[in-house]
């Protein structure tokens, strides 16, 4: 099913190569397995007319240069979905309008609020999944080929649930989902991560548990899929976020974990760890302090480097760098055992 030569290989990431991937080696003074973008934010507070913070987005390569789907809060607060184009995935411009979506039925409803999109290749399609309201939060998704013409599907979920995370490719001949299905409110029902499988992008099922909160105070409250899982030799690397509470208000963390490739529900190694905890300015104050929120991974299959894009105290996008097998081998020596 993985035909990788793993002899010539060089990186375990199995991916193709994006040459024009944003970089920067990692300092010397750099403890960690991940490293800031000299110039973050990359998207800085009130980066278009209608937006106050554009943050929690997904960004991929598009014909030599990248394009996204961008989280974009508007000065009344609510969330939509804009379309942003960059030569270099590090300046961004944003479409001064939001995603209009070809809705399959008017029961859905008007998209009243949108946020924390994903976007994900299977085959020739490109598939947006994002958090909707339908009664309360819940999974909506869509497919386009051009990013021009945006048809929307049914909601993946009943409400409530958050993050919906789709996997690159179909496994067992089935579209495969991470959620984070939750209860509305702050201070109940805190959220796991589950795995679901569907036939047609319609009907979800299947439900299994991949992994619930982490006995550590930095996952303790909640947790949640991030980025659209990245394919390695070694398992399905899966990045998080993980949710600790203070005296003074949660604290978002990044977590990463690897999953089985034709099982993913089956977790292989969890880091004990966080990978990145807010330290940056632009990561501790905002309109949510102590927020880092990975929703997007550009990769290179040449060399395994990674460019992390992540929200920001709610407030900024942001760019991180790390390198897969660095990443691979700092969560087997830090899994549980
Ligand atoms: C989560 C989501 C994210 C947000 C985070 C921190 O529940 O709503 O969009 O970044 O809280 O406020």
């Amino acid at each position: 099913m993985h035909d990788v030569d793993t002899l010539t290989k060089k990186t375990a990431l199995i991916g193709e190569a994006l040459p024009n991937i944003p970089w920067e080696p990692k300092p010397e003074n750099c403890k960690g397995v991940v490293w800031r973008h000299s110039a973050n934010p990359v998207v800085d507070i009130n980066p278009f007319p209608k937006a106050r913070g554009v943050y929690n987005s997904c960004v991929l390569p598009w014909k030599g240069k990248f394009i996204g789907v961008f989280r974009a809060d508007w000065h009344c607060m609510t969330p939509h979905l804009h379309f942003g184009t960059s030569d270099d995935a590090i300046n961004w411009k944003f479409d001064e309008e939001p995603i209009q979506f070809i809705s399959p039925d008017p029961a859905l409803g008007e998209l009243t609020f949108a946020y924390d999109p994903r976007v994900c290749k299977i085959e020739d399609k490109y598939y947006i999944t994002w958090c909707n309201n339908y009664y309360g939060p819940t999974i909506g998704q869509a497919w386009t080929k051009d990013f021009k013409t945006f048809h929307q599907l049914e909601n993946a979920f009943l409400p409530y649930n958050r993050n919906g995370v789709l996997f690159p490719k179909k496994i067992r001949d089935k579209y495969v989902m991470l959620s984070r299905p939750m209860g509305l409110g702050m201070a109940i029902n805190y959220g796991d991560i589950f795995y679901s499988e569907s036939p047609d992008l319609i009907y979800w099922g299947k439900h299994r548990i991949v992994f619930t909160r982490g006995p550590r105070k930095w996952e303790r409250v909640k947790i949640g899929p991030g980025p659209i899982p990245i394919e390695t030799t070694e398992g399905w690397l899966l990045l998080y976020h993980g949710v600790a509470d203070t005296c003074s208000g949660f604290i978002y963390s990044m977590g990463a974990a690897l999953l089985d490739l034709d099982e993913p529900w089956k977790v292989l190694y969890r880091c004990q760890f966080p990978i990145m905890t807010p330290e940056a300015i632009y990561e501790t104050a905002g309109s949510v302090d102590n927020v880092i929120f990975p929703t997007s991974v550009l990769t290179d299959g040449e060399t395994g480097r990674m460019a992390i894009f992540y929200g920001a105290a709610d407030t900024y996008s942001a760019v991180a760098y790390a390198n897969v097998d660095e990443i691979i081998a700092y969560v087997k020596d830090n899994a549980w055992k």
